[in-house]
């Protein structure tokens, strides 16, 4: 048995130069682990609660200094002598100590680093990568060991970038039967085709938050086009090599119960926004729409759900917030077929695996994703593959926060091969 023995924090960056909180979490036979959490910029409603300082002296208030000293003065003393194997308990006891219904006393980030930390720590004592760890906590049956499809998104809008798309995510995935490597070749051949269409196109290359580049665009649609010549420059084939799709991030252009977007000049209903979902859903083979509809629009995801469902993936994110209350309320309203998986929107890892047991047995697709603001954690890649997500969303396959993740599958990958060769 390895006991918690001490916990600490810091404050450390995340890839937009804010503040995160790093937990280590040291056991008593000597194992450490070290987490640390992301934050988003397109926030939902119903996410968790990072604590900021909001003392505009230090980081411009975006400070996690009370965060950290919740994870020392308070969390800790109730951890240490813990065994670390008792993931359950310890985030039970952290829901507890917190009391509230969104994280906000003790702070989503204080509770998930430390909740992280400690499963990679136990993950060492017991000698098993961190993958096969957290696969003991979900239930395994039809559910294979792989490395699931990427969803890499590599032209960046709404808030993620300055251009001027109001969808916040044009996302490429390559085949599911591809090889994990060879999505990852496919993926950097058809970005590199897409800096050169932009070029042709005296357009801008410099890129968003998460890698993909933030042109001005004229409209989503001529977004949409771009990355649809990059594709083919590079003989591939639309709608048999690699799909297309959108995290179209709505709730950020719903006003006054329309949609805003700069592709028409009048305000969008919401079925005047899912027939043109449908336009381009033909027309760009896309089979991945991630918020299309707005957070509090539910009347919106069933019709959406309803009416292009069959075609195309529909995927509830700010929707759902990673929270089993609204993936409930989701599913009795039939509003989605997957689910976007983000452990810092409810705050623990055990929630989190709790949220994907639901939802897989209601049969949805598994979407474990990135935030806009990561750090080089790559836990969310151990997570995908224990629990066997259906596909990953960690941004475009460039910067150093974003090849963390891709490059843990690759490492991943070869461990999966050696134990299939055993
Ligand atoms: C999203 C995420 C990640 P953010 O909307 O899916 O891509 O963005 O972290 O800004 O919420
Ligand atoms: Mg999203």
């Amino acid at each position: 048995m390895s006991r918690i023995k001490q916990i600490t924090a810091r404050e450390i960056l995340n890839a937009k130069g804010m503040p995160s909180v790093e937990t280590t979490v040291l056991l008593s036979d000597g194992k450490i682990g070290v987490a640390s959490c992301p934050s988003g910029t397109s926030v939902g409603n119903y996410e968790a609660s990072e604590i900021k300082d909001h003392n505009e002296n230090h980081f411009l208030g975006q400070g996690v200094l009370k965060a950290i000293s919740n994870v020392t003065d308070i969390i800790a003393p109730n951890l240490v002598g813990i065994d670390a194997i008792k993931q359950q308990i310890i985030d039970r006891i952290m829901i507890d100590l917190d009391g509230t219904q969104n994280k906000g006393r003790l702070g989503a980030n204080a509770i998930l680093s430390v909740s992280m930390a400690v499963a990679k720590a136990a993950a060492k004592s017991s000698t098993l990568p961190l993958f096969l760890y957290l696969r003991e906590y979900v239930k395994k049956e039809d559910t294979p060991l792989k490395i699931p499809t990427p969803l890499f998104n590599i032209l960046n809008g709404g808030m993620h970038a300055g251009g001027n798309m109001d969808f916040q995510e044009f996302i490429i995935t390559p085949a599911s039967s591809l090889s994990y490597p060879d999505a990852l070749n496919m993926s950097n051949s058809i970005y590199a085709s897409l800096r050169k269409v932009l070029e042709t196109n005296n357009l801008s290359t410099l890129t968003g938050d998460e890698g993909g580049f933030g042109p001005k665009a004229a409209s989503n649609k001529e977004a949409l086009t771009f990355i649809k010549e990059a594709i083919a420059a590079k003989n591939l084939r639309l709608g048999f090599d690699v799909f297309m799709g959108l995290d179209v991030a709505s709730s950020n252009f719903y006003r006054d119960k329309k949609y805003h977007i700069k592709d028409k000049s009048i305000a969008f209903s919401s079925t005047d926004l899912i027939n043109y979902y449908d336009e381009l859903s033909k027309e760009f083979q896309l089979i991945y729409l991630e918020d299309p509809m707005a957070e509090d629009d539910w009347g919106g995801w069933t019709e959406i759900l309803h009416k292009i469902g069959q075609q195309t993936l529909i995927v509830g994110d700010d929707l759902i917030a990673t929270n089993p209350y609204r993936l409930q309320m989701a599913l009795d309203k039939k509003a989605v077929s997957g689910i976007i998986i983000k452990p810092n929107q409810i705050g623990t890892v055990i929630e989190s695996l709790a949220v994907v047991e639901v939802a897989r047995s209601a049969g949805l697709k598994v979407i474990v994703s990135h935030r806009s603001g990561e750090t080089n954690d790559d836990f969310i890649a151990d997570f995908a593959v224990g629990v066997s997500a259906d596909f990953v969303k960690f941004g475009a396959p460039i910067r150093g926060e974003r090849v963390a993740k891709y490059n843990r599958l690759l490492g991943i990958n070869s461990q999966i091969k050696t134990l299939s060769n055993k």
